[in-house]
């Protein structure tokens, strides 16, 4: 069978990521729409030998979609996602719309798959710093129980779509032409610097980020009791988020089978070689889907604590990827 698929917020950075991941990914699409604002309302789009023209949303633009993939942002995904509801449809929305609703399962496929088997239609993907955590919590959480987590993440400027990709490369060639730096996007300089904000700050000093992490790995893993805190922090590289985390564990382990069963996990990969100076880089997730983990060590300081380092492709396992195996669980389990 093949199914009905729209893409809204086609133009943007995720949602070009999304079709690059159908086609390469051999999904079962029968008519594809692309959808996006009036500003790229009849632009054309290859996929494969189809050329496909950008349309705005209409009367009836989601008569017969099967599957609509949003990233377009919360407030269109809160005012179109409705509209393909009730026409019958099911949206998978990389949004911050619908994550904390209790109706609106919140998915990372090999993490929690099963939670689709309720779905009514609107399905939220995760943030992409927490999608990537989540791979390696579950399989520890399973084998040994969570305690306590602390994270600090490092993350790339395409989390904040293409145009902070063009202002890191715009303030990089300003910098080295000791020319006037310009700031639109993010706060502060970004280029040969660090910013300790994502987001907006919240009342309680946290940015929306960090708590995004926080309530979303509550819910993801069923533990909204989970002790979690976190310092997310913007850093001058394009593409993969890294992330450094320190977990505690309720029981105790050896530090080797930890790394058997990271080793053993789907979608994870393993780099993990002090001696020969190897562990997960940025760069290493440009063209590697998997949750890449390293530098995983016990936490001397504490009864059974591990530290380690993980990165991955934010806007693919961390959005579009994500996104697409969420549509393929629903098929493959007669969820559509
Ligand atoms: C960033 N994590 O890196 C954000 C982008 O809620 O889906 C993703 C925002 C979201 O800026």
């Amino acid at each position: 069978k093949k199914y009905n698929v729209a893409v809204v917020g086609a133009t943007g950075l995720v949602g070009r990521e999304m079709l690059k991941t159908l086609s390469q990914r051999d999904f079962p699409i029968n008519e594809l729409k692309v959808i996006a604002s009036e500003r790229s309302e009849g632009k054309k789009i290859q996929f494969e030998d189809r050329e496909l023209t950008v349309e705005t949303v209409k009367e009836g633009t989601f008569e017969g979609i099967d599957i609509a993939l949003f990233s377009a942002g919360s407030g269109v995904s809160k005012k179109i996602a409705p509209q393909v509801k009730s026409a019958g449809g099911i949206v998978i929305d990389n949004s911050n719309a619908f994550r904390m609703d209790s109706d609106a399962p919140l998915v990372v496929p090999e993490v929690n798959g099963e939670d689709l088997k309720n779905h009514k239609q609107i399905i939220a993907n995760p943030n992409c710093s927490t999608i990537q955590m989540v791979m390696l919590l579950k399989p520890l959480a399973v084998k040994y129980g969570l305690k306590r987590l602390v994270i600090n993440t490092y993350q790339a400027v395409s989390g904040a779509g293409k145009k902070a990709v063009d202002e890191l490369i715009e303030q990089t060639k300003s910098y080295l032409n000791k020319e006037e730096i310009k700031n639109d996007n993010f706060n502060h300089q970004i280029a040969f610097n660090a910013i300790p904000q994502i987001d907006i700050f919240l009342d309680n000093d946290y940015t929306k980020e960090e708590m995004k992490m926080i309530n979303e790995t509550h819910k993801i893993l069923h533990n909204p009791e989970l002790p979690v805190t976190a310092t997310c922090v913007r850093i001058p590289v394009i593409f993969g988020h890294g992330e450094s985390l320190n977990i505690e564990l309720n029981s105790n382990f050896k530090i080797e089978d930890i790394k058997e069963l990271f080793a053993q996990t789907e979608n994870v990969s393993v780099i993990d070689d002090p001696a020969a100076e190897k562990y997960p880089l940025q760069i290493d997730t440009e063209n590697n889907d998997d949750v890449l983990v390293g530098r995983i060590r016990r936490d001397n300081s504490v009864e059974s604590g591990i530290n380690l380092w993980l990165t991955a492709n934010n806007l693919r396992k961390g959005a579009a990827l994500n996104a697409v195996q969420i549509a393929e669980y629903l098929i493959e389990n007669d969820l559509v």
